[in-house]
């Protein structure tokens, strides 16, 4: 039921933004944004819509600070409307110039920024993108970026210059979610891609050719972690029925789990104090699930005014030096043009409960030079905020 359930209200989603775009009493410009919100919401197609969706709670009319205030202090450290939304930030050698970089890429460029956050260069994307993730496919320094989908139904690897590599898509449903890994250990990434409908998930290799097909209902997510200890990733991915599948390099399910909680779209992050592994972390009602990639649960987390619709972005960051990490999640509400930061302390409790203006994708943890913590950079609507402690 909670499939069904989930399913209905995604399609009733899809349904009200088309009746939304389709009426000319709308302003363009603020509905063009909802309808590029509405590309990351899961859209099965073929089911009826319901009638009601919920309304924003009045409590996240105010961006603000709802639990914790003084515990972060927070800035703008970008605002460039020209990225568009961001959808990744990310820490290393990234850029060809000496040095590490903080890359920040959003759907229409990216843009890195020197260790203590100056920029130093920028890169736009010949077409706008979905969500964009910082890879590197070489392991050459030099970046490169994954378009994971979307929008317009493709996915795509863009290279450092912001052209085009290669294109994978055109089947029925859409790809929903892209993700890199060297999955049979030959030293260059392969490419799974999940489509919706009963395209289910296909493995590329590094150029972009398709290697194998498994059907499958709604992959509404794909991940590339190393579950069994193997030595290189295997593929996890989400279906209709909220299960997480792994699957190995040759397509073969290894894993097949039906977890506590119905797992939509999810991310993957570590938290140390639940040890070196990633888990999957996945929104439901006022709560937060964290899971082992093979389904068990292993927390969940107290997340007022969230619902399991929300997508979800999570780092552990050290928030102060002499405590473990703490875990910060963004999770996105693309219909009430809000977001939620959350931060939990080392033991679970929620400490910080911020709302923010818009949709955000992307949260990160990074020590600028001469800190004792980290900050916590938070990529919203052309927008990166940071957060101190
Ligand atoms: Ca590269
Ligand atoms: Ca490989």
């Amino acid at each position: 039921m909670r499939g069904v359930a989930y399913a209905c209200f995604a399609a009733t989603v899809a349904f009200l933004l088309c009746v939304l775009a389709a009426s000319p009493l709308l302003p363009q410009g603020p509905l063009d944004e909802l309808i590029e919100g509405e590309e990351d919401m899961p859209r099965p197609p073929g089911d009826r819509p319901r009638p009601e969706l919920p309304p924003r709670p009045a409590e996240l009319d105010e961006p603000g600070v709802l639990l914790g205030e003084g515990f972060l202090a927070k800035r703008s450290l970008v605002q460039d409307e020209s990225l568009g939304w961001i959808t990744d930030i990310r820490a290393g050698e990234l850029d060809p110039a000496p040095g590490p970089e903080i890359g920040i890429a959003g759907k229409r460029g990216a843009l890195f920024l020197d260790d203590g956050g100056a920029v130093k260069a920028k890169v736009p994307f010949m077409a706008r993108a979905g969500h964009v993730d910082i890879i590197d496919v070489e392991g050459d320094g030099v970046c490169e970026f994954m378009n994971r989908g979307g929008s317009d139904g493709v996915a795509s690897l863009i290279p450092h210059s912001g052209r085009i590599t290669w294109i994978y898509g055109g089947e029925p449903g859409g790809v929903m979610d892209m993700a890199a890994g060297d999955v049979d250990g030959d030293g260059r990434p392969e490419f799974a891609v999940g489509f919706g409908g009963g395209s289910g998930v296909h493995l590329l290799d590094a150029d972009g050719a398709r290697l194998w097909t498994r059907l499958d209902g709604n992959v509404w997510q794909v991940g590339m972690v190393d579950v069994e200890g193997r030595g290189h990733p295997q593929i996890l991915h989400s279906n209709a029925r909220g299960r997480l599948l792994v699957r190995d390099a040759k397509g073969d399910l290894a894993i097949q789990s039906d977890p506590d909680v119905y797992v939509g779209s999810f991310s993957l992050s570590t938290w140390p104090v639940h040890g070196d592994r990633p888990l999957v972390i996945t929104a439901g009602e006022k709560t937060l699930w964290l899971l082992t990639p093979g389904g068990a649960t292993v927390a969940t987390l107290e997340a007022p005014h969230c619902l399991h619709w929300a997508r979800v972005w999570a780092a552990p960051a050290v928030l102060r030096p002499d405590e473990p990490s703490y875990l910060a999640v963004v999770a996105t509400f693309a219909l009430w043009q809000r977001s939620l930061l959350y931060v939990y302390e080392p033991g679970g409790g929620l400490v910080y409960q911020e709302t923010l203006e818009g949709v955000c994708q992307a949260v990160a943890a990074h020590r600028f030079p001469g800190d004792e913590a980290d900050t916590l950079l938070v990529g919203g609507e052309g927008q990166v905020w940071a957060h101190q402690p």
